[in-house]
């Protein structure tokens, strides 16, 4: 019943071959109107239901990034239409002004976070964010000079893929490994990282080892700015909920072979971490910055006070 597209799209999410809130976020979108075209129901009711089967598969991929099922949301609330013809347009469309909205929002966002970049100024970065990046882009945009020091991030190191990016800018860029961070702060004028989901509390929900980075930065007096469009604002929270932390395969921090050799060991794979909001100088999102304590103003105004699930079973 699920369309091929759909399936590799999930699994590629889950391996990560697909990575980073935003993009996950796009690819569930793509994957809804793969459905859609694909969809020989014979019903409008039919129809429905392969595509809420679908968005099922997908949201099942991965737990913390709330872009996933906001993303779902967002599409599957458009469907609306008598037959399957119709219904199949809508979906279409839906998933084509998500990707509008995706793309207006990183820009407007990168527009809003390089007025806190001036010339001249060197920013650290941990894990890979497309949000965060939008901000330098548009800094050099601006025609300021910006240097990077990149953490590595253990374990899967997409510190790689920030710095190959920022490489292709002519950003001069200077790799370290995570420990050392703390050392380099003293040389750093923003710490500058993305996020997977923010509570409404503010705290900052984000690849694991940002709240260290934050802690060391608030103690050295460096301002951390967290880059996230409101697709990441995780509207649950609004209502009590926790946001659900990835645990990972074990293999990501410690192989078969290193396990052979260091023997019997428990090990925990986390893959994100929770820094809470006293420790984030402001939030920007394409509305604008905001400190974080005051985020929840502008998340009751675009998601209200509860959410639906359209994906679920009827
Ligand atoms: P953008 C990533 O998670 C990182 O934690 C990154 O900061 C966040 O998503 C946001 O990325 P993962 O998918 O949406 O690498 O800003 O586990 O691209």
């Amino acid at each position: 019943m699920l369309a091929p597209e759909v399936e590799t799209t999930a699994d590629d999410i889950a391996e990560m071959e697909v990575r980073g809130a935003a993009t996950i976020a796009r690819a569930a979108a793509d994957a809804l109107e793969a459905q859609a075209r694909a969809s020989d129901a014979a019903t409008p009711a039919g129809f429905r239901e392969e595509l809420r089967a679908a968005a099922r598969r997908l949201r099942d991929t991965r737990p913390t990034a709330v872009s996933l099922p906001n993303a779902l949301r967002f599409v599957l609330n458009e469907v609306d239409g008598d037959s399957v013809a119709d219904l199949r347009e809508a979906t279409v469309d839906a998933a084509e002004r998500f990707r509008d909205q995706l793309d207006r929002a990183q820009d407007d966002l990168g527009a809003i976070g390089a007025n806190r970049l001036r010339d001249g100024d060197t920013i650290m970065t941990h894990c890979h964010s497309t949000d965060a990046l939008a901000c330098v882009e548009a800094a050099l945009d601006d025609g300021k000079d910006v240097e990077a020091i990149v953490k590595e991030t253990r374990p899967r190191k997409q510190g790689h893929i920030t710095a190959k990016q920022l490489r292709e800018w002519d950003v001069p860029v200077t790799m370290v490994v995570d420990n050392a961070a703390r050392r380099y702060l003293d040389d750093v004028d923003h710490v500058l990282v993305g996020a997977d989901s923010i509570a409404a509390d503010g705290s900052v929900v984000n690849k694991i080892g940002t709240s260290m980075l934050a802690v060391s930065a608030r103690e050295r007096g460096v301002p951390v700015m967290v880059a996230a469009q409101t697709l990441k604002l995780h509207p649950d929270t609004l209502t009590g909920h926790t946001v659900e932390i990835e645990m990972r395969d074990e293999a990501e921090v410690l192989s078969d072979e290193e396990r052979a050799e260091v023997g019997d060991v428990d090990v925990e794979n986390p893959a994100f971490d929770v820094t809470p909001p006293r420790y984030v100088d402001a939030i920007v999102t394409e509305r604008g910055q905001f400190p974080p304590e005051s985020v929840v103003t502008l998340m009751r105004e675009l998601y209200g006070e509860g959410t639906s699930e359209p994906w679920a079973e009827e």
